[in-house]
């Protein structure tokens, strides 16, 4: 069966939802969102592991045009933001304009159409004038490369597809990773289990989390005066853009934030051993700061233990780790992070001329302001090649890329367009730019993440504050783009 659209848009996480409410908002109605999964929430539905929560403030992770005065407190766990967002798919209407259980796998572009045909894995097409690409940069987890995987008996589950069927209850546990699942995860295993084990390759830099609950007059100000909560988003903002110097960029900042982490660190680890295991030896910000007040106590509950030997291999019966001593446990979870999508696509992408974004993007990808590739007309893509901060809510990003494609493909059906594609020598000196600035980040500036491909190069993080960002998404320069009318 086909089905024919004027907007596809791909997942209806955050970002795919936020695009369907502003093309809304914009009077674009004839669009039709797919979504692989049962239900709405992308990485908010995917990632139920206890403790899971935001490391950002709710007042401002959340869209703008959706402004929710119910956070129960400053940083919400990850339940109720996925009820945020189900509440924002029902108030904006969007629930039946969502296909789910439609995973999309190939996208064609027809030069002569000037349109879209999407393939989805149940033999359905979509054919559409524009497709919007949101289905997130943290959507497939897998195992990690880790030898004798398929030798181990016990029970395994990965951070982002937790086995709420598993009691923990007297069980002997393992955790790989120390990332920012990983930290999560920790405090409510160690409250769980009889033992927890956590296998760290790398330690990262911690800064205590104060986690407030919003009292009752707060509410209720924020909804009598919507106002003052935007005011205080503003302020939650800002705030998180000063923090930009230090984290974005290797600074003075840079150093006095590591004070406060060491400090803290001191003051919450008492064991000069395991300060030592725990001490990262890169500058702040070059991995993802860990915001958390709960790891470092329950790192040292009598039930805990850090391991920082390497893993050699899992064996039958739990870890074997280098310096020869195996690791019994009964369950091993995995917070080993994800696939991202920084070299390559999420699916097979073939553009203008039978060209293949997959191969293009090989050695990392690149994009224009992260949301258009030369080659690949009316095709828009949200939270694409670099546009993650390291310091500021995703969501900021995320809106701003809204609104550049809302505006693109406002133009494409207001001049009648047939294509709109981005010039390959501005997307080129956009990027020359791009990396020209990233090599004087943090995150450039040796130690390996996922924000960096295999060879080194940053597909992922923006270089530079979200107002900055924003700025240069506000507009739409026709003059970046070759349009090509219907007919
Ligand atoms: O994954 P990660 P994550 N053997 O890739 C280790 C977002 N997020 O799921 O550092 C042993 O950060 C790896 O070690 P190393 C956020 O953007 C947001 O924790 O590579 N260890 C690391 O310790 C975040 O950045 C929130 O040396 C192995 C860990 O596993 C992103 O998701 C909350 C290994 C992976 O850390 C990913 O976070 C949670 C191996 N073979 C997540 N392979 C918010 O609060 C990997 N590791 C918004």
């Amino acid at each position: 069966m086909n089905t024919t659209t004027g907007v596809l848009v791909i997942g209806a996480g955050f970002s795919g939802l936020g695009t369907a409410i502003r093309l809304s908002q914009a009077g674009i109605t004839d669009f039709v969102i797919c979504e692989r999964a049962g239900d709405v929430g992308g990485t908010w539905r995917d990632n139920t592991y206890p403790g899971a929560g935001c490391d950002v403030p709710s007042l401002v992770y959340s869209y703008s045009f959706a402004p929710n005065p119910n956070w129960s407190r400053a940083y919400s766990g990850g339940a109720e933001i996925l009820a945020y967002i189900r509440h924002m798919t029902d108030q904006f209407g969007l629930r039946e304009r969502i296909r789910f259980n439609t995973d999309i796998t190939r996208l064609v572009y027809d030069d002569d159409t000037g349109t879209w045909t999407a393939s989805t894995k149940d033999g359905h097409t979509i054919t559409a004038r524009a497709v919007v690409s949101a289905v997130g940069a943290l959507a497939n987890a897998s195992y990690p490369g880790i030898d004798g995987l398929d030798t181990y008996r016990g029970h395994t589950m990965l951070s982002s597809a937790w086995d709420h069927s598993y009691d923990f209850t007297g069980k002997h546990v393992a955790v790989i990773g120390t990332g920012a699942s990983a930290v999560q995860i920790v405090p409510e295993l160690v409250a769980m289990a009889a033992t927890v084990k956590v296998f760290q390759r790398t330690p990262g830099w911690v800064l205590p989390k104060a986690n407030p609950h919003h009292p009752s007059w707060l509410t209720e100000l924020f909804r009598r005066v919507p106002t003052t909560q935007t005011a205080l988003r503003q302020a939650l903002f800002y705030g998180h853009e000063a923090m930009a110097l230090g984290v974005v960029w290797d600074s003075a900042v840079t150093t006095l934030l590591q004070q406060v982490s060491r400090r803290y660190l001191r003051r919450a680890v008492a064991d000069p051993w395991l300060r030592r295991r725990l001490t990262p030896d890169y500058r702040m910000g070059c991995k993802r700061i860990l915001i958390t007040s709960d790891y470092y106590p329950a790192l040292q509950a009598p039930n805990c233990k850090l391991i920082t030997w390497p893993i050699y291999a899992l064996s039958a019966n739990g870890i074997r780790t280098a310096e020869g001593i195996e690791h019994q446990v009964d369950c091993v979870v995995f917070a080993t992070g994800f696939d991202v999508y920084n070299a390559g696509t999420p699916f097979p992408i073939s553009g203008s001329g039978g060209r293949v974004l997959g191969d293009e993007w090989l050695a990392g990808a690149k994009a224009y302001k992260s949301v258009a590739v030369a080659g690949y007309p009316n095709l828009f893509f949200t939270l694409g090649p670099n546009s993650g901060p390291g310091h500021n809510s995703l969501l900021v990003y995320s809106e701003a890329q809204i609104d550049y494609i809302v505006q693109a493909i406002s133009l494409i059906r207001r001049d009648g367009l047939r294509s709109l594609e981005v010039r390959k020598d501005v997307q080129e000196e956009f990027n020359r730019d791009l990396q020209r600035r990233l090599a004087r980040t943090t995150w450039n500036s040796g130690c390996s993440s996922w924000y960096l491909t295999g060879d080194g190069f940053n597909a992922t993080m923006y270089p530079g504050f979200a107002t900055q960002y924003a700025r240069g998404l506000a507009t739409l320069d026709p003059d970046d783009y070759l349009a090509t009318k219907a007919g």
